[in-house]
């Protein structure tokens, strides 16, 4: 064969060889959208009076371009609320929620950040967060993952924080970013969003350019990416279910830290659309923490002109489509092994209706008895969550929580969702994260 024949045989090889699942094209596409369905019925259906959650919905909403007026009026009642009545209240990490979700995509919302000087309030609680590290050994008053929001919105909405501080704080080897010795891939994940947008403020010229930081902050990233990738499942998720969206977007931003080997995103995107099929993201902040990433969004978008083109008409979507309601399997029992583990361990058998989340095994048990599984509880976005039992109460500068177990494995969801199990072994155990 002459030579110049063989030249389009080699491309033909070469290309075949290039790998199909490019970063950059791995969302799903328009003809797919309808696998989406269920994250968007979730976060429409959901009647949004606790915490977060509606900011969550909103954010994520309007970065992928669906513009929902009702949710968005309920929003903005909650956070006139919470910014008037209880802004003492709001953690540093809900407040950055909050501006990103009201900066989101420039919309007409966007004054309210100035209008009740949030920025100026978000920057005041970083620095309580930095106090508090200072006084109470590196521990922050809320977490890493809500330092990262806050050092991500103070960045996209010009807000004044010290470079010099993030490069001391989010070194990868930190100890908040993992509870026990389990590294947070959601922790990583935004603290890689939050870093790349800094990096990139420094390089654009924005903030006062400093090479060393600028170069330190590059070596976070590329550790935090390894470590994010090395979570990564057989299946394609990273960390678990409820971290991958996130993990995704942290992914999007920082390709130039990993070869394109190292993660097959299209396997990860195609689990994510099974798991959604098969009911995972049932509670709407899941539904909001994973929507972007599978559109193609990163929260780095935020503030983009071009980005949040309005997709509602790709998805025909009306807020009063009938909620589908799973019929409970029957009136049949079953019975679980229940304990709490503080230093000793206190057993029960508990016998609750098929179907039961863990709650009503706790309560059950409580009703049993209440001197040894007394438990209170406070309410979250995410659900119930669990603050006390026998009177011994979870306490974030001592790292302490109450962790929910299954087997001797953790659980990745909370007692108000998992569903337990006919012969189960369950346990609440005094933890250390
Ligand atoms: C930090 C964190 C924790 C900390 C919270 C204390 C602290 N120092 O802040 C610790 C380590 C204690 C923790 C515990 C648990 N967590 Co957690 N946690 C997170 C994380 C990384 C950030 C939360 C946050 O600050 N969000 C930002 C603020 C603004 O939102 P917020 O709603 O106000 O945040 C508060 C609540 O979310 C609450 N919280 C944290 N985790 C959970 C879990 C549940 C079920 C509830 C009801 C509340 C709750 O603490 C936050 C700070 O006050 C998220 C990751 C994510 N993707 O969201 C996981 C996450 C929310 N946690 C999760 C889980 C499963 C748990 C546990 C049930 C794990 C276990 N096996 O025990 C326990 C809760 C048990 C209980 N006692 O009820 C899941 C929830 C998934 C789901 N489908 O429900 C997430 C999404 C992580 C994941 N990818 O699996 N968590």
């Amino acid at each position: 064969m002459r030579q110049s024949q063989q030249l389009p045989l080699v491309g033909l090889l070469l290309f075949s060889l290039i790998p199909s699942q490019l970063c950059e094209i791995c969302e799903v596409s328009e003809e797919n959208y309808i696998r989406l369905k269920p994250l968007l019925n979730t976060m429409i259906q959901s009647n949004y009076n606790r915490g977060t959650s509606a900011v969550n919905v909103v954010l994520s909403l309007k970065l992928v371009g669906i513009q929902i007026q009702t949710l968005m009026k309920k929003m903005i009642q909650q956070i006139k609320y919470n910014v008037k009545s209880r802004l003492s209240d709001v953690s540093s990490g809900e407040l950055a929620l909050i501006i990103l979700a009201l900066g989101v995509c420039h919309n007409p919302e966007e004054n309210l950040i100035y209008d009740y000087h949030l920025i100026d309030k978000l920057e005041n609680k970083f620095q309580a967060e930095i106090e508090n590290m200072e006084a109470h050994n590196g521990t922050p008053l809320t977490n890493y993952y809500q330092l990262s929001l806050d050092v991500l919105a103070l960045c996209l909405f010009n807000g004044n924080y010290s470079t010099a501080e993030v490069v001391n704080h989010f070194t990868p080897e930190n100890k908040n970013y993992y509870f026990g010795s389990q590294f947070s891939v959601d922790t990583g994940a935004m603290a890689v969003l939050a870093l790349t947008c800094v990096n990139r403020s420094l390089i654009n010229g924005q903030v006062k350019a400093d090479e060393g930081n600028s170069k330190n902050i590059s070596i976070y990233i590329k550790s935090l990416v390894e470590k994010i990738l090395s979570e990564k499942k057989e299946n394609g998720l990273i960390g678990n279910t409820f971290s991958t969206g996130e993990a995704m977007q942290a992914l999007f931003v920082s390709s130039d830290y990993y070869n394109e080997s190292d993660w097959n995103c299209q396997q990860t995107l195609n689990t994510v659309l099974t798991e959604i099929s098969q009911g995972a993201f049932s509670n709407p902040n899941t539904a909001a923490q994973v929507l972007p990433a599978l559109m193609g969004k990163t929260f780095l978008d935020i503030n983009k002109d071009s980005s949040c083109v309005s997709a509602s008409g790709n998805f025909n979507i009306s807020s009063d489509e009938p909620v589908t309601v799973t019929p409970p399997d029957s009136q049949s029992y079953i019975s679980v092994n229940y304990s709490v583990r503080i230093n000793e361990t206190y057993f029960a058998n508990v016998t609750v209706l098929n179907g039961s989340v863990f709650l009503r095994v706790m309560e059950k048990a409580q009703k049993m008895n209440d001197t040894i599984f007394g438990f209170t509880m406070e309410e979250r976005s995410w659900g119930p969550y669990i603050t006390c039992i026998q009177g011994l109460c979870a306490n974030n500068n001592d790292r302490t929580y109450w962790e929910l177990l299954s087997g001797g494995e953790p659980l990745s969801q909370g007692a108000g969702s998992y569903v337990v199990h006919n012969g189960e072994n369950l346990e609440v155990r005094w933890s250390k994260y």
